[in-house]
């Protein structure tokens, strides 16, 4: 079984996580979930590569810097999610299999949150499970690229 590299992407105010609104977003850090992705991870022989920014350039850059460097990329883009073109053309841009998480269920919120742009430039999208969108996230991730290595 080759090893995988895998991108985490994660969008803005993300990184205060754990610190503001348990209620809707939950009690983990993102520390923390980084190191269950990174557990869940090696138990499939993926190596999960976490980056997180506040800024739309930045992801974008990393986006672009994902090609020949990661197999796939697993994104919560956070408030991006709902207003980055440029997100999603990078997405579509390097063409590497991504898939979408969201820790709350954002067709459950505010009807502005109802509209993903990146949602069809990503082969699935997982929402509402917590930090289980994200361990979901990346085992669906890992099996669609394995099916690929086939
Ligand atoms: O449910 C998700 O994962 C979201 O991507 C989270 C975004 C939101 O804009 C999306 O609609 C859905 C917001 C992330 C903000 O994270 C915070 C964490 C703690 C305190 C405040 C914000």
């Amino acid at each position: 079984m080759q090893p995988l590299i895998i991108l985490v992407l994660h969008g803005p105010n993300l990184n205060l996580l754990g610190q503001r609104e348990p209620g809707i977003y939950g009690s983990l850090t993102l520390e923390e979930i980084n190191r269950l992705l990174q557990a869940e991870g090696q138990k499939v022989n993926a190596q999960v590569v976490p980056v997180q920014s506040n800024h739309e350039g930045i992801l974008v850059d990393t986006i672009h810097g994902a090609l020949g460097q990661y197999q796939g990329i697993l994104i919560n883009a956070g408030a991006y999610t709902h207003t980055s073109v440029a997100l999603r053309d990078a997405i579509a841009a390097v063409n590497l299999p991504t898939v979408e998480v969201h820790l709350s269920n954002i067709y459950r919120r505010e009807e502005f949150r109802h509209h993903s742009y990146i949602a069809p430039v990503a082969i699935g999208q997982i929402s509402g499970f917590g930090v289980q969108s994200y361990l979901l996230g990346l085992q669906a991730l890992v099996h669609h690229l394995r099916k690929d290595e086939a």
